[in-house]
């Protein structure tokens, strides 16, 4: 009996290390837009002390010169894993654009990109993109916070802080070993069980 005991625990404790978690680490440099390492900005942008969610600074973007300002950063990812972009967005103004969250794998092709703020809204609120997985042959994504609206107007502005990709972890190889060889131990053990 504690021979069976001992193989459930050890498939009990694998089985809790190798369950895929969403918890992974941010795969972003700066992700609180503080001090701009990895990030470009594009367009009518700067980065700003007046308003943030962390830290000392938050990302800026608005409409006037340009007919969109964004921040974009490269990340390298692996083919065949599922990545989400997430972060906060924040408008005190956006009466004819909208801003939202987007990543594109190796730079080009379909955006994958998060639900649209098109209405102010002063409160930091939480946008996110689908969990995509990159196809194979993939190298990097390149992730874009943006602001898009006509030019020559002054009506939008958007805000946005605390940036995240994650990868969806997957179980490593070596648990899942663990995990296979427990389950024949009990076998085995089932089946001498059954034998006497
Ligand atoms: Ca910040």
């Amino acid at each position: 009996m504690k021979k069976f005991y001992f193989a459930t625990l050890v498939i009990m404790a694998v089985a809790l290390i190798s369950t895929p978690s969403t918890a992974s680490a941010n795969l972003l440099s700066d992700p609180g837009f503080e001090t701009g390492t990895g990030w470009s900005n594009w367009g009518d942008s700067n980065y700003v002390t007046e308003v943030k969610m962390s830290g000392a600074q938050s990302a800026h973007a608005w409409s006037w010169n340009y007919a969109d300002g964004k921040f974009e950063q490269t990340v390298d990812v692996t083919g065949g894993v599922a990545y989400k972009a997430s972060g906060y967005l924040k408008s005190a103004g956006l009466d004819t654009g909208s801003a939202w969250i987007q990543f594109q794998w190796d730079g080009a092709g379909t955006a994958v990109e998060s639900a649209k703020l098109t209405t102010a809204n002063t409160d930091w609120t939480y946008f996110e993109t689908p969990w995509t997985v990159a196809p194979d042959g993939a190298t990097t994504a390149k992730l874009g916070y943006v602001l898009v609206s006509p030019t020559s107007h002054s009506g939008n502005d958007v805000y946005f802080d605390n940036a995240n990709f994650d990868a969806q972890a997957v179980p490593e190889p070596a648990s899942m070993l663990l995990l296979g060889s427990g389950l024949v131990g009990l076998f085995g053990f089932n089946r001498k069980k059954s034998v006497k």
